[in-house]
């Protein structure tokens, strides 16, 4: 039985250099994993793909023939994935693995807002326990209002999915000055990224007013609690260029698949 994992984020937040690293950290323990690039518009990976949807759908076809601009284009091909979702799948049994690790495309708006990206994922995955990592970036973590608006993506990509999902700030390695590989010092972090003191257990939103100035206090301390709610303490520090917080990761990805968290997957209907 394969477990498939969504690699999800915003553009450039390394979900791809995340892909490779996972592989090898799961490699390096003895467990086996089929690497998957679903972004049909990539050009170069870190890591060599087992399977490759490119193979399948080419996002140039789609600016030429139907006169789309990238954006358009990207959107269009992965809805035109539905078509080839089976293939896609077969290849991957194929492989026998015990993960699937699927890197995703940057433009959130496929899995978000669109009604077709997460039927192709629900497809792919179809009868598969299932889990999403939205990975983050540092940079965007480390001021308020960008760390808002990222754990506010999350939530909606949770939402549209209705699949267990692990939240990662990734590249922390840019904010610490001695990353070894015996982990990262959260305490000097947290000073650095915004995002991991709000998620802390002893920030409270009632500060929050003071403390991001983007708009209505009251607004800013209700949404707080909303992000504070949904993700708790459990953001997890990454550094997947430097592997650091994969063996914390790993032990979510259990958690959630193996243990006896609720599992939300039999429930989801794409169309709702
Ligand atoms: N310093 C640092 N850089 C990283 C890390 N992970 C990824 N990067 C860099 O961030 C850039 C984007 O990484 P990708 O893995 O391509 O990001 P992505 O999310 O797959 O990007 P899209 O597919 O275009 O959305 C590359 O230059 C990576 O080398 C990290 O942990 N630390
Ligand atoms: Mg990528």
């Amino acid at each position: 039985m394969t477990y498939f994992i969504l690699i999800a984020g915003p553009a450039g937040s390394g979900k791809s250099t995340l892909t490779g690293a996972l592989a090898e950290w799961l490699a390096n323990n003895e467990l086996d994993s089929t690497k998957v690039n679903f972004d049909p518009a990539a050009e170069v990976l870190p890591y060599v793909p087992d399977v490759d949807v490119r193979r399948y759908v080419d996002v140039e076809e789609f600016i030429t023939k139907y006169n789309l601009g990238p954006n358009g284009a990207l959107v269009a091909s992965v809805d035109y994935l539905i078509n080839y979702v089976n293939d896609v799948r077969d290849e991957i049994e194929e492989t026998k693995s015990n993960y699937a690790l699927i890197d995703l495309p940057g433009q959130l708006e496929i899995i978000a807002f669109r009604k077709l990206g997460p039927k192709v994922l629900k497809e792919l995955s179809k009868g598969a326990k299932t889990t999403v990592i939205f990975a983050v970036d540092a940079g965007l973590a480390s001021d308020p209002s960008s760390a808002f608006s990222s754990a506010l993506l999350s939530l909606s990509v949770l939402y549209r999915l209705g699949l267990p999902m692990i939240f990662l700030v990734n590249k922390v390695d840019l904010y610490v000055k001695d990353l070894s590989k015996e982990g990262v010092d959260v305490e000097q972090l947290k000073e650095k990224i915004y995002l991991l003191r709000m998620l802390s257990d002893d920030y409270s939103c009632v500060n929050v007013g003071s403390e991001v100035l983007f708009m209505d206090p009251d607004i800013s301390e209700s949404l707080c609690r909303v992000i504070k709610e949904a993700w708790g303490n459990s953001v997890i520090p990454v550094s997947a260029k430097e592997f650091v917080g994969l063996d914390r990761v790993y032990a979510s990805i259990q958690r959630i698949l193996t243990g006896g968290e609720d599992y939300l997957t039999e429930e989801y209907n794409p169309h709702h």
